[in-house]
């Protein structure tokens, strides 16, 4: 499917992230930053304008179009590779017509239905991925019996969704949403069985990176959580996942092309 696994590189045009919130508001700074990724070795950059951190407000359609579309448009144009972090079919849709090439909703559907026919549409690369409610409240106590299950046929459920708007098999990867309405046992435990989605045949898409899972196992601040991100990066591409998403690509890069090697040899 992948013949090696691929680093999608974070860049959020937000005031608000939870790691890297208001570095890349500005247009030029944003544009710097994706082109850097690209650099260190991103093979895909995900750019996004809107915040889903835990408790995150929404932002309006129209701020959200201004603020990713001319990074998108400038950074596609130099050849990158450019998924669009966003939940919103208009903004999905204007973000293809500036060049991005994936879709990534975090709401696999829920928010905005349309993106399904927007991804179809296009033909465009789509990461379904799952969250258990909404931002602004998914870590109110969230709960699951058997949460690899529950989110491994979530999941498999929105695939099928997928194929039925038009989307080809080979264009959907699947991400079990990493900090989206799970505890930090969740999250261990959806990492631990990571084989068990890899095993059902869609590219699988993780994003880690600095998340407070991490920070609650090794009681660190968000600026501390790169060898914590590191070591699940590790265990990730050990377990078979074809994409991590990541904010230390640099870092990030060699720590994936280091595990394949051990895997491989
Ligand atoms: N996590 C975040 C945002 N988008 N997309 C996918 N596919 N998988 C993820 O795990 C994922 C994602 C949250 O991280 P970040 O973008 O750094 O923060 P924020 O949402 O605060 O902008």
């Amino acid at each position: 499917m992948f013949d090696r696994v691929h680093v999608m590189g974070v860049v959020n045009v937000t005031p608000d992230s939870f790691s890297d919130g208001g570095r890349f508001l500005d247009q030029t700074s944003a544009i710097d930053h994706s082109l850097k990724l690209a650099e260190e070795g991103a093979d895909i950059v995900d750019i996004g304008g809107e915040s889903t951190r835990p408790g995150a407000e929404s932002v309006d359609t129209a701020e959200e179009l201004r603020r990713v579309i001319p990074v998108i448009e400038k950074v596609a144009s130099e050849g990158v590779i450019v998924s669009v972090d966003t939940t919103k079919s208009e903004v999905a849709l204007a973000a293809l017509e500036a060049g991005a090439a994936i879709v990534n909703d975090v709401s696999g559907f829920k928010f905005d239905p349309k993106i399904a026919t927007v991804a179809a549409d296009s033909g465009a690369g789509i990461v379904v991925m799952h969250m258990k409610g909404e931002p602004r409240t998914m870590q109110k106590d969230p709960h699951y019996d058997d949460v690899v299950a529950e989110v491994r046929k979530e999941l498999l459920d929105m695939a099928d969704k997928a194929l039925a708007s038009g989307i080809g098999r080979e264009a959907i990867a699947l991400d079990p949403g990493i900090g989206f309405g799970k505890t930090t046992e969740h999250n261990l435990q959806l990492l631990r069985w990571n084989t068990t989605l890899v095993d059902d045949g869609f590219p699988v898409v993780v994003g880690p990176s600095r998340k407070s899972f991490i920070g609650l196992t090794l009681d660190l601040g968000v600026e501390e959580r790169v060898e914590g991100t590191a070591a699940v990066v590790a265990w990730l591409v050990a377990t078979g996942a074809h994409v991590v998403r990541v904010h230390d690509v640099k870092e990030m890069v060699r720590v994936v092309r280091m595990t394949e090697a051990i895997k491989k040899s």
